[in-house]
Order: structure tokens, then sequence, then C-alpha cells
């Protein structure tokens, strides 16, 4: 099966009047700071939000975090692959499908698939079709109403990373080749799932950015659902 047709085996949750989003780039791309300014949005106008991290969410998933960013040796792309896959399934029944059937909730991941696909698919050279077979059963089949993927060039993401003056985490470690790679899987992650994945200048200010958001967001959210009635 083609790519195209693999990624038509993925939906969003169905819950009335709640939504799933998620937050994506490279690092530094701004996702958390974007992710502050989204939520603080949604309250305003009446919903409830719950932010949640990969990996990581659950008491199950934060140990895999610390065993996946704290390694000191390699771990094979595949058992990478299955541990981020494990701390998502976690996740997703654990907090997310709970959360969603109270209504007027808004889940936002910061990272879900399509780190996997551009950081496991592309840059740990899996591919795509052996990330989105690993997804087939579900709750893994599971995709968000609408992804932000902040998009920046690598150098900027090794800059903000250097101005930060955090110590260097296991993916952190990698060189400027590595992150033009997972630009290259977000691109071809955006191609691939066109409708959910909007992409966005990330090189801009984060004022830019967010009334960048805003557009799609209050399309997905208020318009459809005639809100608020808080
Ligand atoms: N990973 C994977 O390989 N496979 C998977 O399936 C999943 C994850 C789910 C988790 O890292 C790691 O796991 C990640 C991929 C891998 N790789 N690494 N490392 P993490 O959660 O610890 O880290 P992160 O997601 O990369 O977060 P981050 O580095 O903090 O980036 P960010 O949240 O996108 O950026 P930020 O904290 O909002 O901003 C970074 C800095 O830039 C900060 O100083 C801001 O003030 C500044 N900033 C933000 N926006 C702007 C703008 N617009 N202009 C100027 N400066 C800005």
């Amino acid at each position: 099966m083609e790519n195209k047709e693999l990624a038509k085996q993925f939906r969003a949750p169905a819950f009335p009047g709640s939504y799933f989003l998620s937050f994506e780039g490279i690092e530094g791309a701004g996702k958390s700071t974007q992710i502050v300014k989204v939520r603080d949005y949604l309250e305003s106008v009446g919903f409830r939000v719950l932010v949640l991290r990969e990996p990581g969410g659950t008491s199950f998933g934060e140990k895999l975090r610390q065993a996946i960013l704290n390694s000191t040796s390699p771990i094979h792309p595949i058992a990478e692959l299955h541990l981020f896959a494990s701390s998502r399934a976690q996740l997703l029944t654990e907090v997310t499908l709970k959360e969603l059937e109270t209504p007027n909730t808004v889940i936002i991941y910061d990272r879900y698939l399509d780190s996997t696909l551009a950081y496991q698919g592309k840059a740990r050279g899996l591919g795509f079709e052996t990330i989105l077979r690993t997804h087939l059963s579900f709750p893994l089949t599971l995709v968000p109403h609408l992804t932000f993927y902040l998009r920046i060039p690598a150098d900027l993401s090794l800059t903000r990373q250097k101005m930060r003056n955090a110590p260097k985490d296991y993916f952190e470690k990698q060189g400027q080749n590595f992150y033009q790679n997972l630009v290259d899987g977000y691109d071809e992650a955006a191609e691939l799932f066109n409708e959910r994945i909007i992409t966005l200048n990330g090189n801009q200010s984060v004022d830019k950015v967010f009334e960048d958001i805003l557009a799609p967001l209050n399309a997905l959210i208020l318009d459809q659902n005639k809100r608020p009635e808080n």
C-alpha cells in the first residue's frame, strides 16, 4: 500500500465540541511558546484546555522519556520508534480519550505522530511506511483535528539551542545534517497529511506566528462550533 493510502487509515476522534490539536517542529521552533498563548486564548473563549507532551504525559510515558532523552548510548531506530509509540498509546488511552469525553475540551499535544515521521522516519532512516504501519492499530490511528507545524531552518534551530545554553539531550547532540533531514521529513509529512497539517513560518515574531495560528484555529473551533456559550 502506498503512503497516501496508509495515511487514509488515520482519523481525528469524534467527540462533539471537543478538539485534539498538536504542535510540531524541530527544536527551538517555538512550540512551547505558542502552546502557552493558544492555551490562554482558548481558555479565554471558554474551553477547558489540557496540554500534554510527547514522549511523556503519564507516569509510564515519563519513564520512557527519561530512558530515551537521557540515554548515553545509541538506541536502535526501531527501538526508538516502539518506545515513542508505546508512550503515545498509553497517553491516548490513559488521558486523551477520557478527557475528550467532556464537552468543550481541547487537548493540545506538544509533538505527536509527525515527530515520529520526521525523526524516526526521515532522520533515522526508517521510512514513512514503517512508521505508518506501526501506527495502524487503535488508538494509534487517531490524529489531531489540526496540527500546527512551526517551520524554521536547521541553522536557526541550532542558534536558538545555543542561546538557551541548556545541556544537550540525546537528539540535540546530532549535527546540522540531522536537522536538515528533520526539516525535509516535516515537509514531507505536511504534504502527506495536507488537510490536517498547517505549515507556518516560525521565523517571525512570536506575535505574528500566533496571528497565523488564530485564523485556522478559529475556523475549526469557533465557526464550526458556533461558540462560545460560557
Ligand atoms: N521525539 C522523537 O524523536 N520522536 C517522537 O515521536 C517524539 C519525540 C514524540 C523531545 O524533545 C524529543 O523527542 C525531541 C524529538 C524527540 N527532540 N529533541 N531534543 P523535547 O520535548 O524535550 O524538546 P522540544 O520539543 O524540541 O522542545 P524545545 O527545544 O523547547 O523547542 P520548542 O518548544 O519548539 O521551542 P520554545 O521552547 O518555544 O522556544 C525555544 C527558544 O526560542 C526559546 O528561547 C524561545 O524564547 C525562543 N523563541 C520561540 N519562538 C520564537 C520566535 N518566534 N522568535 C524568536 N525566538 C523565539
